[in-house]
């Protein structure tokens, strides 16, 4: 009877730790185009990427390219877009509101060059 006891108790262990590995490695690496400029355009992108759920965001100027690591379950593609639209960057998914994008600096005005002021 303490044998059954031990191996439900082990099987139940390996289950356990079994199913907590699986969860760890449930994120997945995605690509967004983003439209950007400069470094402040950076740092103001991967801020707005870091909605919850996403575990890395690097956005590169030169390719206009937002690597993203995040968890499928707690987010998505586009709602990590729509955050970064909102900040004022355009991505393949959402474009920003005429409002946000105004609000940016003029060196990061990627839509006309230099904004006349
Ligand atoms: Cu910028």
């Amino acid at each position: 009877m303490r044998r059954i006891f031990q191996i439900i108790l082990c099987t139940g262990f390996l289950y356990f730790f079994n199913s907590a590995a699986i969860t760890a490695q449930s994120v997945v690496t995605d690509t967004l185009t983003v439209q950007g400029v400069c470094g402040m355009c950076e740092k103001r992108i991967e801020k707005a990427a870091f909605v919850k759920g996403v575990k890395m965001a690097e956005w590169d100027k030169n390719v206009q390219k937002l690597v993203l690591v995040y968890k499928p379950k707690k987010t998505n593609l586009e709602t990590i877009s729509s955050a970064v639209a909102n900040v004022g960057h355009d991505t393949e998914l959402a474009k920003a509101p005429q409002a946000a994008y105004d609000e940016l600096p003029d060196c990061c005005a990627y839509r006309d060059g230099v904004k006349p002021h």
